[in-house]
């Protein structure tokens, strides 16, 4: 399979709703309902209302202006689709010749980090990169033999310290273990905590400070991770993490497990975040490389045979 392809099969649950949905009520005759129910299809996939509203509108005046008949409206929805999000690339390629590439995973309980992690350090690997782990979630105990685990699948070592450790003392240390062994990416992961809680927040401020004081001129990523199947909650959680410390970009999980696959459009467009990977599962294959237009593609017209 493509990435193409393997993206469509991540979205099948939204596609089915949104890519079907869409071929269907295109067919329909235009009148002031059939904007709504496509607006209405829209925001049931989490496009996010501001979005949805936005493109019906641009919707009606490209066909009010369009003069051949052949065009396919399903390619302009995908086009404006695709331009909702910011194209700045991840570090890794923007800077490919600088290591460690340092990568630093926050977010919620539960949402996908430590895995997330594991298929990041799987990806790189299989791009013929060095990693090392990072355990900066010393909470658990059962956290770092978590990641231990994926270091030995993957085999790749894992910079840990002892439970109830300083979680920024780990990472950095887990970046000068990087750079004396001149590894190409390191990937810290960090315990989930609620983004109410203000003191877990200003630790991962704290980290991220100690790492960029220290270490100024490492290329240093701060992806939030996120959970699409909670909808605008994730919203909110974006935001709250936002305001504790820079995040560079996005990993949204488990799009497998859901219908309203459209929240990464939202989240892009409105927090203005590039969508780094894609997580469609729970094997070590399943995080997928974001791409606009292969994501906009996948999602209104999956049946798109790619030249
Ligand atoms: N279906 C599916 N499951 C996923 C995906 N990513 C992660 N999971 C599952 O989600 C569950 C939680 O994953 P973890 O990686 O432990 O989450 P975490 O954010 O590290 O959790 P804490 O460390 O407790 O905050 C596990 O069962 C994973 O296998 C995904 O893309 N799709
Ligand atoms: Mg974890």
């Amino acid at each position: 399979m493509n990435l193409f392809q393997r993206i469509g099969e991540g979205l099948r649950k939204t596609r089915s709703q949104l890519g079907d949905g869409l071929s269907n009520l295109l067919k329909k005759p235009r009148s002031p309902a059939f904007y709504e129910e496509i607006e209405e299809l829209l925001i049931a996939t989490d496009v996010g209302p501001a979005q949805a509203s936005l493109l019906v509108r641009e919707l009606k005046t490209w066909e009010e202006q369009q003069n051949d008949p052949k065009k396919d409206p399903l390619v302009f929805i995908e086009e404006r689709i695709a331009s909702f999000f910011p194209l700045d690339p991840p570090l890794w390629e923007e800077k490919p010749h600088i290591s460690p590439v340092t990568v630093l995973f926050v977010g919620v309980n539960g949402v996908g980090k430590t895995t997330t992690v594991g298929k990041m350090a799987h990806y790189f690997k299989a791009r013929g990169k060095s990693v090392v782990l990072g355990a900066a979630d010393t909470f658990r105990a059962a956290a770092v033999q978590q990641l231990i685990l994926w270091g030995e699948r993957l085999d790749v070592p894992v910079i840990r310290q002892k439970e109830g450790a300083d979680p920024g003392a780990v990472a950095f240390d887990t970046v000068k273990a990087a750079l004396a062994r001149k590894i190409d990416v390191a990937l810290i992961d960090t315990a989930g905590r609620l983004q109410t809680k203000h003191n877990l927040m200003a630790e991962l401020h704290k980290i991220h400070g100690l790492v960029k004081r220290e270490l100024p001129d490492i290329p240093f990523e701060t992806l939030i991770v996120l959970d699409s199947t909670l909808g605008q909650n994730a919203m909110s959680q974006l935001e709250h993490f936002q305001k504790a410390l820079p995040l560079t970009g996005m990993i949204l999980t488990k799009l497998d497990g859901t219908s309203r696959g459209g929240i990464a459009v939202s989240l892009a467009r409105k927090y203005r975040l590039p969508v780094r990977f894609v997580g469609v599962g729970e094997g070590n294959d399943d995080l997928l490389p974001f791409d606009p237009v292969l994501y906009a593609r996948a999602l209104v017209r999956p049946g798109t045979k790619l030249d």
